[in-house]
């Protein structure tokens, strides 16, 4: 299995660790920013584009998908450090164009690291790889789309073609392209979400009716008690550091659930008040839990049980509102406290205060991110947590609720316009009501499975709408293979990334417009919409000119290829290509909650989707929430071995590198460390600053298979302050130890977050 990493990302010559700071943001953060912006874009045009950056009438940041405070309650500038990268990473004045393809082969892009290919510029021109060719050729919009329809007539089953999306896609793009791949007759629509908060969905779905959060910031702010779980804010989410802040004004308390201590979780400098300017900053977590990797059920049953014991339970939420509370509490009358501290690494001491805390609040919300949802049992856990909240009536609560946080910056709002592939009758039904097609019925492939239909030759077209597929998804080399079993890959991209290296028989790269620029169709300039975290659901418009006139929207290119892919349509895709306003009425009339949307967006910040558990409508059998009962599991970690997460550094934004420093975590210029417990370490004997390879061991989701390992070379093994037993690295460099077959039940997300490894001496 020993494909060797890209070149440059081996070795880090320049690496260098220092100590980890404890405090998030500040002035110093701001700097940074515009220091990275200013390289990209040059002075003018990153003051003007960063202060259009989330206000009314601007766009929205491409970055996370935090919520927008209300439009009156904004500051001049509502953006954060990182999502200023993000922008700055889009409105770049550097091109890759037909010259850089000629000078550069594929073969020899390969070798290159993702820091590298992203830091060429945007893409400019539509670019062929014809069968056999070693470098990407210019080619006409014309001529590319008619490869694609080509490619796509000519299948035998339409099930044979994968369409990814990645969670920047607009509504708009999201709605028509779930519709063309759906008119041409399969539900192979894969997500990033598959890897991402897939186990929220499914968790939330089974038991509140809905796969969503049920909070607004200003829940946030009214509560008494936040617990954030399996969440790095500071770097991924940094304006809800701002949110803390609010709450913890107001006197909320806050505590954190993770086995690193992270700086934004610590003290907090808000760059936008004098405090945090002038000032030591606000610190934010009242109460720290070091918990072990995968520990969260055992934290929450045992937290569940001591409710239950000392009879913490309202009551009258219980009996109107919920079902299954007897058969929760029989299972949770009993504790088996070894087994429980085992999990979780803590002391009894620390979940008894836990519990404690949660019985004296009176609003609680849970947030959570990929620290809960990437473990085999991550709908357990999410359904656990659940559990406890609905013990206090945490839900439909003015401060309380569930908070998953979710990723891309629409991540939310393509699954809501049906980038999903298992979507609900319902949604189909209506779907063909609107336009007179026959959806298919039958589900399609997850990202998981759409790697083992690639592999299988059960599927020939890959088609991405953005996203990196080949660095994001597990068990790179499996992954990469599978792409390159292709007859055809396409990726409608705004950047150069490892996925256009790795191509079927014949690739195609289709350059578009990102969140920034302005869109120009027939009828005028165009906006779009998005939907937050929160369930709101805005326009953005962007202002920047595009970075090169051949750009077409991601809507341009999904209604021409749609015109071409099937010719007997009834659809009018150059109607809705020339005026998104056409594209918004279709959705209003298919998506429930989009009603008067045209309307609602003109309204300052937007509007609201239904949040029915908010009302305490719980949208499943019987109209009660759901106690769940789950058997309890935490990873199993032989003596030896580690269980290792695969993380972002501060200077990354998924696949796509900033720069090769992660500056709360000390580590400046390199990528490949391990973070490991210094009495790991000893008892390992291994010592600081050593280089080694990690192999991951994993022997089929029952154990009992043959064991297989995965290697990733040459990591420096830094001591650091994480839960015992547990170590961290950086993704995506890290991908290609992650198994494809370990992923979660019920929402096959693959376990990014527990791999089973050991360190190896070089
Ligand atoms: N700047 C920037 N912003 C981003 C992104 C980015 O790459 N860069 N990515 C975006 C996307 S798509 C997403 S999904 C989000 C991701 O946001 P996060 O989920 O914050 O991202 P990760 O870096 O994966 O961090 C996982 C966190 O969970 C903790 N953790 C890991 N395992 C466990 C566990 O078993 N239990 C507990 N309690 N904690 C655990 C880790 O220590 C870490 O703090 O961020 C979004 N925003
Ligand atoms: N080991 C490990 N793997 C993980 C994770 C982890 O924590 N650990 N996290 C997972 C998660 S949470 C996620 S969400 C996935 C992310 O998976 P993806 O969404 O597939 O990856 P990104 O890195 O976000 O995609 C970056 C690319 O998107 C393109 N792009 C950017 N903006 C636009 C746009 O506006 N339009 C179009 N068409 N293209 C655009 C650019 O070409 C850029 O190179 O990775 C997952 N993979
Ligand atoms: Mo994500």
């Amino acid at each position: 299995m020993a494909r060797r990493a890209p070149v440059e990302d081996v070795g880090d010559a320049d690496l260098e660790v220092e100590e980890r700071r404890t405090t998030a943001a500040g002035v110093p953060a701001v700097a940074r920013a515009l220091q990275m912006s200013v390289e990209q874009m040059g002075t003018v045009r990153s003051a003007r584009t960063l202060l259009r950056l989330n206000q009314d009438k601007g766009f929205d940041c491409p970055g996370c998908a935090w919520p927008d405070p209300a439009p009156g309650e904004r500051h001049v500038a509502e953006f954060c450090e990182n999502g200023a990268k993000a922008v700055a990473e889009e409105a770049t004045l550097r091109r890759v164009g037909p010259d850089f393809f000629a000078e550069h082969s594929i073969d020899s892009l390969r070798e290159r690291s993702d820091h590298w290919l992203g830091q060429q510029g945007r893409l400019t021109t539509p670019m062929h790889k014809p069968v056999g060719a070693v470098h990407y050729e210019p080619v006409t919009w014309e001529r590319a789309l008619e490869i694609v329809a080509r490619h796509l007539r000519e299948l035998d089953s339409p099930d044979e073609a994968i369409f990814y999306t990645s969670g920047r896609t607009s509504n708009e793009a999201a709605f028509v392209y779930q519709l063309f791949v759906r008119e041409l007759g399969t539900n192979n629509l894969p997500d990033c979400s598959n890897m991402c908060h897939e186990s929220s969905g499914t968790a939330l779905l089974e038991t509140i009716g809905i796969g969503k959060g049920t909070v607004s910031l200003d829940d946030l702010v009214a509560a008494d008690l936040i617990v954030v779980a399996g969440q790095n804010p500071g770097t991924n989410h940094p304006r809800m550091l701002s949110t803390l802040e609010a709450a913890k004004e107001r006197g909320a308390r806050v505590v954190s659930v993770n086995p690193l201590p992270e700086a934004g979780l610590q003290t907090f400098r808000n760059p936008q008040t004098v405090r945090g300017v002038v000032g030591s900053g606000t610190p934010l977590a009242d109460r720290h839990l070091a918990i072990r990797l995968g520990g969260d059920q055992a934290l929450f049953q045992a937290v569940g049980h001591l409710l239950v014991e000392r009879g913490a339970v309202d009551r009258d939420f219980v009996d109107a509102h919920t079902s299954g509370f007897e058969a929760y509490a029989a299972a949770r009358a009993e504790i088996d406290w070894p087994t429980t501290l085992l999990a979780t690494g803590l002391t009894e001491d620390e979940i008894r205060a836990f519990a404690s805390e949660l019985e004296a609040a009176d609003r609680v919300v849970v947030c959570w991110a990929m620290g809960i949802t990437q473990h085999r049992h991550a709908v357990a856990t999410i359904q656990e947590m659940l559990n406890v909240l609905l013990l206090g009536g945490h839900i439909g609560r003015e401060g309380a609720g569930v908070c998953p946080v979710r990723g891309h910056s629409n991540v939310q709002g393509d699954r809501t316009m049906g980038i999903f592939e298992r979507p609900a009758d319902g949604f189909l039904d209506a779907l063909d009501a609107e336009f007179g097609i026959t959806s298919p019925r039958e589900h399609g492939v997850d990202s998981v499975e759409a790697v083992r239909a690639l592999r299988d030759r059960r599927a020939k077209v890959f088609f991405a709408m953005g996203g990196n597929f080949v660095r994001a998804m597990s068990d790179s080399e499996v992954t990469e293979s599978a792409l390159e079993a292709a007859e055809l890959t396409c990726h409608v991209s705004t950047k150069l990334n490892r996925s256009h290296t790795v191509t079927g028989r014949e690739a195609l790269i289709l350059p578009t417009l990102g969140r920034t620029e302005r869109d120009d169709q027939l009828t005028g300039e165009q906006v779009v919409t998005v939907e937050d975290s929160m369930a709101m659901v805005h326009a953005s418009r962007g202002r920047l000119a595009p970075a090169s006139d051949t750009l077409l929207s991601e809507v341009a290119i999904v209604c021409e290829l749609a015109r071409r892919t099937l010719p007997a349509s009834q659809v009018d895709w150059a109607g809705l290509r020339g005026d998104y306003r056409r594209i918004r009425t279709h959705i209003s009339r298919v998506v429930p909650g989009f009603d008067r949307f045209e309307e609602r967006i003109a309204e300052p910040g937007g509007f609201r989707l239904p949040l029915p558990p908010r009302e305490r409508e719980f949208q499943v059998e019987g109209g009660r929430a759901r106690f769940t009962v789950n058997a309890l599991e935490f990873p199993a970690c032989p003596p030896g071995r580690l269980l290792l997460q695969t993380i972002r550094s501060h200077d990354q934004y998924n696949t796509t590198v900033y720069g090769l420093d992660d500056h709360y975590r000390g580590v400046k210029g390199g990528r490949r460390v391990v973070l490991v417990n210094a009495d790991d370490l000893t008892e390992l004997g291994l010592a600081d600053g050593q280089v080694v390879d990690i192999v991951s061991e994993w022997r089929g989701v029952d154990g009992a298979d043959e064991l297989t390992e995965r290697r990733a070379e040459e990591f420096r093994v830094v001591s650091y302050a994480t839960a015992r037993g547990c170590a961290a690295a950086y993704f995506p460099e890290t991908n290609v130890l992650v198994p494809l077959d370990s992923t979660a039940k019920g929402s096959n997300t693959p376990t990014s977050k527990s791999v089973v490894v050991r360190l190896e001496p070089r």
